[in-house]
C-alpha cells in the first residue's frame, strides 16, 4: 500500500521543538504562505524506514506554464518540474522508471555518490532506456543536500524541453530551527505564440555558441510566483538550477543572504551575501529573513551576470518571483542555531594532476567544442585508480564561462596558492570563468567504472564538451 512520507517530516519538527522545549510557540508564516510553489511529492512505496521507492514515469503532457496556455512538455510525472523525491541519510533509493517519451532517454542523479552503474550515464553506465522501456535505479544515498535529476541523452533538448525535477536528502540530526524550508527549482524556458515549446536548435550556431536561455524564468514550474511570508520569520531555501544554460544570480534589495551549504550539504561555517550566484547545475542552500512593511511585496530578482561577451548587454533584470509579507506586524524568530561542520582539507602532497582546457574547435559541421581540442565523441578517457586524489586545473580558452561537473564524486575548490577555497564545501560543479581556470582536489573513493565530465550548459555540452574518466581498481 502506497504512503506518503512527508507525515515524518510534519512530525519530527515538532517532536524536536518539544523534545528541546523551546521554540514550541515560534511564530508562522501565513497559512498556506508556500502553496504557489508547492511541488508535487514523490509517492514513497515501500513502508520500511529506511527505503524510499518511487515510481516514475517520463512522459509528454501538457502542462499549464503560461495562464490559458497548454504547453506538450516532457515530464516526468505529468508535472513540471517532476516530483519531489525526500529521503534521509544513508536511505536506499529505488526508482522504477518508465520511459513513456517518444525518444530515448536515462536519468542521471546530479550529485549522488552512487555505483557507476547507477548513474545513467548512456553507454558506460547502462544503455539508453528505449520508448516504452524501463530501468530500475536503485542506489544509496551517503551525503545530505539537495540533488536534481535529468536526462543524460541528448540533454539539451530533454532538459530544456522540461525533465528535470529534486531529491533531498536530509539529516535528521542537523539542528532544528533554521528556518521554515522551500525546495525552489530555478529553470526557464521559451514558447511559441501558440504555447508550444521553442524550436531547440532556435539561433542555430550562434544559438549554441552562447548556450540557449528561454525567455521565461519557472520558479517550481511557475512564472513569478509568489510567496506568503511572515516579516522577521526566517526563510531556508533550498535552490537548484536546472536551467540548462542561464545563470542565476539573485538578489533582493536591502537583504542580505546567509549561505549555508551548496552542492553536497552544508558548508565548514555560514557566509552572508548579497546575491545568490548558481551556475547550471548548481545548488544553495541559503537563509533569508524578509522585512519590510506588513503588506507590502519584496522582488526577488534575476540580475545578469557576465558570463562571457554578450551575456548582459541590453539585458533587464527579471523578477523571478516575490515575497508578500502579511499584514501581522514583524514577528522575532529565535537566533540562528550554531550550523556547520568539518571539512577536513584533502592531502594533496602526493596527487597527481589533471590538466584540461575547454576548446572551441574548426568545424566544417557547425559549433564544435572539446575539451584539450578534441570533441567528447573522439575523447579517450582519463585513467585514475581507486584512492587516488588528483588535482585538477580546468582552463576556459573560450569567450564565454563554462560550469564544470564531474559525476560521482564530490571535489574541494583550491584557490590559486593551491589552498582550499574557504570556507570549504563538497562540489560537484564549478564556474570557470573567461580566461581563468577552476582548480580543485578530488579523491576517488572506492566506486571504480567510467565516470563524465563536462560543461553544465548543456548546449556546450552536447556540441562536445564532454569526457570521461575511467576509474580503475
Ligand atoms: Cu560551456
Amino acid at each position: 500500500m502506497p504512503y506518503e512520507r512527508p507525515l515524518f517530516l510534519f512530525v519530527s519538527p515538532l517532536l524536536a521543538a518539544a523534545a528541546l522545549g523551546c521554540a514550541a510557540d515560534r511564530p508562522s508564516q501565513p497559512e498556506g504562505w508556500d502553496s504557489a510553489v508547492a511541488l508535487r511529492p514523490a509517492l514513497d512505496r515501500d513502508a520500511r524506514p529506511e527505503v524510499v521507492e518511487v515510481d516514475l514515469t517520463a512522459r509528454v503532457e501538457e502542462v499549464e506554464i503560461v495562464p490559458g496556455k497548454r504547453t506538450p512538455t516532457w515530464t516526468y510525472d505529468g508535472g513540471l518540474p517532476g516530483p519531489l523525491i525526500r529521503a534521509r541519510v544513508g536511505d536506499r533509493v529505488i526508482v522504477n522508471f518508465r520511459n513513456e517519451l517518444p525518444a530515448p532517454t536515462t536519468i542521471h542523479w546530479h550529485g549522488i555518490r552512487l555505483l557507476a552503474a547507477m548513474d545513467g550515464a548512456p553507454g558506460h553506465s547502462q544503455p539508453e532506456t528505449p520508448p516504452g522501456g524501463g530501468f530500475t535505479y536503485d542506489f544509496v544515498v551517503p551525503d545530505a543536500g539537495l540533488y536534481w535529476y535529468h536526462p543524460h541523452v541528448d540533454s539539451a533538448v530533454q532538459a530544456g524541453n522540461g525533465l528535470y525535477g529534486p531529491l533531498l536528502v536530509e539529516d535528521p540530526s542537523e539542528p532544528a530551527g533554521l528556518g521554515d524550508e522551500l525546495v525552489l527549482v530555478l529553470s526557464d524556458i521559451s514558447l511559441r505564440d501558440d504555447g508550444t515549446l521553442e524550436d531547440p536548435q532556435v539561433g542555430g550556431n550562434l544559438g549554441t555558441l552562447f548556450g540557449r536561455e528561454g525567455d521565461l524564468l519557472l520558479v517550481n514550474g511557475r512564472v513569478n510566483p509568489v510567496i506568503e511570508a511572515r516579516a522577521g520569520l526566517r526563510q531556508r531555501w533550498r535552490i537548484v538550477n536546472a536551467a540548462k544554460s542561464r545563470y542565476y544570480q539573485l538578489m533582493i534589495a536591502d537583504h542580505r543572504f546567509t549561505r549555508i551549504g551548496g552542492d553536497g550539504g552544508l558548508l565548514e561555517r555560514p557566509v552572508t551575501t548579497d546575491r545568490i550566484l548558481l551556475t547550471p547545475g548548481e545548488r544553495a542552500d541559503v537563509l533569508v529573513v524578509p522585512r519590510g512593511a506588513p503588506g507590502s511585496t519584496l522582488p526577488v530578482r534575476w540580475v545578469p551576470y557576465d558570463r562571457g561577451y554578450g551575456a548582459t548587454f541590453g539585458r533587464p533584470e527579471v523578477e523571478a518571483f516575490r515575497l508578500r509579507l502579511a499584514a501581522e506586524p514583524a514577528a522575532e524568530d529565535a537566533p540562528l542555531p550554531e550550523v556547520g561542520r568539518d571539512i577536513p582539507a584533502l592531502d594533496t602532497a602526493a596527487a597527481t594532476r589533471v590538466d584540461l582546457k575547454l576548446t572551441q574547435q574548426e568545424s566544417p559541421g557547425g559549433v564544435e567544442m572539446g575539451i584539450n581540442g578534441v570533441p567528447s565523441w573522439e575523447a579517450e578517457p582519463l585513467v585514475a585508480a581507486v584512492g587516488e586524489t588528483s588535482v585538477w586545473t580546468v582552463e576556459n580558452t573560450m569567450d564565454f564561462d563554462h560550469p564544470f561537473h564531474l559525476h560521482g564524486f564530490f571535489f574541494q575548490v583550491l584557490g590559486a596558492d593551491g589552498e582550499p577555497v574557504r570556507p570549504m564545501e563538497w562540489k560537484d560543479t564549478v564556474n570557470v570563468p573567461v580566461d581563468g581556470a577552476a582548480r580543485f582536489a578530488v579523491r576517488y573513493d572506492n566506486r571504480p567504472g567510467m565516470w563524465m565530465f563536462h560543461c553544465h550548459i548543456l548546449d556546450h555540452a552536447e556540441a562536445g564538451m564532454m569526457g570521461m574518466l575511467h576509474v580503475i581498481q
